[in-house]
């Protein structure tokens, strides 16, 4: 089954409303590999999500080749509904990068799944290391907060990843099928989960895993998807890569046959990103 490569831009808490938009005007220019081939993602802070929402093109078959595409497209709070939501798939399209595990309301500081939706965001990013690592968020709670997104109709970006001593003391697989399994005792339905493996130690450290150190992960990955969740879902599951992807390392992580993307960080958060996105062809 042919999976459409991902690239997901996590901004992570950087970002001032002027370097985003310088950030939005490097991708509203980019020739990049079409919507058939390509899903662009990216994730800024919560505060500036709107934002970028509002300048960032939405479809480049229809707006760059018309020499639209400049931030110049309607404003999607302006015009939200179903089908638009479809649209804001297409070409580059906003995530957030945190939710609630439930419905909104008494919990200083959160953001809920509803408002996401209500912004018209196709996608949250959650179980990233940083969150369950500094931020202790558990394999439970990061599952809860899966579970309750999915019933939203938000897609979700998993992460899963084993810390330097896991890898070290061969732990590394164990580690991954245990988050795995977290989520699959509380979803069936996994065709909106885009799973990305980011091993801690690679994450902003400069240190990528090897081709073929990320392959193995991520064949094991789709054979425990196989094992325990269906033969389906393993094989239309997008699994992407992430840990200090680069435009000089993406290409070689890129052909192998169980990389379908990459999660990217400080790269992100500079033109290369568009290089990195060129690696789907
Ligand atoms: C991993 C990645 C993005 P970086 O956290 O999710 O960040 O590319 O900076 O390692």
């Amino acid at each position: 089954m042919a999976r459409k490569f991902f690239v997901g831009g996590n901004w992570k808490c950087n970002g001032t409303v002027k370097s985003n938009e310088e950030l939005v005007k490097v991708l509203n220019a980019a020739e990049v590999p079409g919507t058939d081939v390509v899903e662009v993602v990216v994730a800024p802070a919560a505060v500036h999500i709107p934002a970028v929402q509002a300048a960032l093109r939405k479809d480049f078959s229809a707006s760059a080749k018309t020499g639209l595409a400049k931030g110049l497209l309607p404003n999607p709070l302006k015009h939200r509904s179903d089908s638009l939501q479809a649209a804001l798939r297409k070409d580059f399209s906003v995530s957030a990068q945190n939710c609630w595990q439930g419905k909104g309301g008494a919990f200083t500081g959160e953001l809920s799944a509803e408002m996401l939706k209500d912004l018209g965001l196709p996608w949250v990013i959650l179980g990233h290391s940083e969150r369950r690592h500094i931020l202790k968020e558990s394999d439970e709670m990061i599952a809860d907060k899966v579970a309750y997104a999915l019933s939203q109709g938000l897609g979700v970006i998993y992460c899963i990843g084993e810390k330097l001593e896991e890898r070290e003391s061969g732990n590394t697989m164990a580690v991954n099928a245990r988050q795995m399994k977290a989520l699959a005792d509380k979803i069936s339905d996994w065709s909106q989960v885009v799973v990305a493996y980011e091993p801690v130690w690679a994450i902003g450290t400069g240190k990528v895993a090897t081709p073929q150190q990320a392959q193995e992960v991520h064949d094991e990955v789709r054979k425990w998807l196989a094992a325990n969740v269906s033969p389906e879902a393993a094989a239309a599951t997008r699994i992407i890569y992430g840990g200090s992807v680069t435009a000089a390392n993406c290409g070689d992580l890129a052909t192998q046959p169980d990389i379908d993307g990459f999660l990217v960080g400080g790269a992100s958060l500079k033109p290369e990103f568009v290089d990195i996105i060129k690696a789907a062809e």
